[in-house]
């Protein structure tokens, strides 16, 4: 295709961005566009413990616990039995001045040190401690939020966790920028255990489900909504997970968890593929991932059509499947590259198959941090790979005749960074995607 001979540096007579221009307003938008993180295991400051920043959180974050016992020769008994302080020295030192931080998770650190102005070469954690121990948590929150161009933030909420309910009790009212999504996995992955602690809250649930236990286990969820009002339903299930099955999980699933659902008008979110425990030694960090059978996702979808479901795979050889299985159900909303998938040579082909397969109806990234200061890095490092990934589309697309404006390219990003996620979860009563972007608060 032979382009216009009169392309200049700025916008073309018909409004259209010119080539020479693609590539830096693509990236100007992509780093403006304010991002809605629908997940994270992230928590405001009124949470008080819970809420995990600066360099000993992010050096011991279970990403980094994993790769260092493969460059140190220190045993997991050993490293638990560190201070929280003397395992981020153990962990800078192995992984940041003994070896060059390359992989991801180490890297994302290094992006955090040089967007807060730290030395990123230190010998040791004398500075950067030094930099932490003068923030107040409020502060530094707001420093975080803007420097990741993140506005709103989804948690990951445990009805069953004994550190966290205490706040939600009291009542304590939170940062609205924070939403809760209300995590399943006690229910639908360990039901004894959740009975047993559901029981001893006096709901009356029974370990073989007969009785009043989908009634009161439907009491408990209802319970938990109103106090919460998360934006969605979450569970992570194992590579092994089917529907229908013959289970304990299927039957809450059916019975309690998709009904609650479609009563309060609320997206399941479903997280597949993990592999729980893989190495125990590990603990948090010794989790795997496993193919799982996405015809599961498919016949949800096909026979629960009044739901939505929002859904993300963890093992790479799922994605291209579940984009497919999107193109086939419009209550199935893919999200993120989740976990292990969560590096550049992935999120760029993910991201590209997506584009290519279901244009902009996805979600394309979740931060999944569990240290605020992460927001930093895992959005600086995403928005490198769509930028790259929009960028060649836009050109594909101008190589054809039909150029691009700025507007459009504006309303595609926000689609993407946090329009299709606001009108999933009903947060915006708009129709169109391109009204979803508008001032978020
Ligand atoms: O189940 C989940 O939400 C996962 O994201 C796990 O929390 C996992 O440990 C994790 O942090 N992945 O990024
Ligand atoms: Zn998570």
């Amino acid at each position: 295709m032979i382009r216009a001979h009169t392309e200049s540096h700025a916008t073309q007579i018909d409004g259209t961005v010119s080539s020479l221009d693609l590539r830096r307003t693509v990236n100007e938008i992509v780093a403006a566009t304010p991002v809605f993180d629908m997940h994270t295991h992230l928590f405001p400051p009124a949470f008080g413990a819970l809420n995990l920043w600066g360099i000993d959180e992010l050096l011991t974050y279970h990403y980094l616990i994993a790769e260092l016992f493969r460059s140190s020769d220190i045993a997991p008994t050993k490293f638990w039995q560190l201070t929280k302080p003397s395992q981020a020295d153990l962990i800078w030192e192995t992984l940041f001045v003994r070896n060059t931080p390359l992989s991801e998770a180490t890297r994302g650190v290094v992006t955090v040190l040089a967007a807060l102005g730290l030395n990123t070469r230190a010998k040791d954690l004398h500075e950067a401690r030094e930099f932490f121990r003068t923030q107040r948590a409020e502060a530094y929150l707001e420093r975080v939020l803007e420097i990741a161009c993140v506005n709103n933030i989804v948690m990951t909420n445990d009805p069953f966790d004994s550190v966290e309910m205490p706040t939600w009790m009291s009542g304590a009212k939170s940062d609205r920028r924070f939403h809760a999504a209300l995590r399943l996995d006690p229910i639908l992955n360990e039901w004894s255990k959740a009975a047993d602690a559901m029981r001893q809250q006096r709901y009356k649930v029974e370990m073989d489900g007969s009785g009043d236990t989908v009634k009161e286990t439907r009491r408990f969820l209802d319970e938990r909504i109103k106090q919460m009002e998360p934006r969605y339903l979450a569970v992570s299930l194992p590579d092994d997970f089917q529907f229908p099955e013959d289970s304990m999980r299927h039957r809450l699933m059916c019975d309690v968890v998709l009904p609650v659902c479609r009563e309060h008008r609320l997206s399941l979110a479903m997280m597949i593929g993990v592999r729980r425990r893989v190495n125990p030694a590990l603990r948090l960090a010794g989790d795997g991932v496993g193919s799982a059978d996405v015809h599961a996702v498919e016949r949800l979808c096909e026979e629960h059509s009044e739901n939505r479901f929002l859904v993300t795979m963890l093992s790479r050889e799922n994605q291209h499947e579940l984009c497919v299985a999107a193109r086939k159900f419009s209550n199935l909303m893919v999200f993120g590259c989740w976990w292990f998938l969560n590096n550049p040579s992935i999120v760029s082909e993910i991201t590209r198959e997506r584009l290519e397969m279901l244009g902009t109806s996805f979600i394309p990234q979740h931060s999944d941090a569990r240290v605020l200061d992460q927001l930093i890095y895992k959005w600086s490092h995403a928005r490198h790979c769509v930028a790259d990934v929009l960028y060649e589309a836009y050109n594909r697309l101008c190589d054809t005749g039909r150029g691009i404006t700025r507007s459009e390219i504006e309303r595609d990003v926000a689609r993407l960074f946090s329009g299709n996620f606001r009108q999933w979860v009903n947060l915006d009563s708009s129709n169109t995607a391109e009204k979803a972007y508008v001032a978020v608060d």
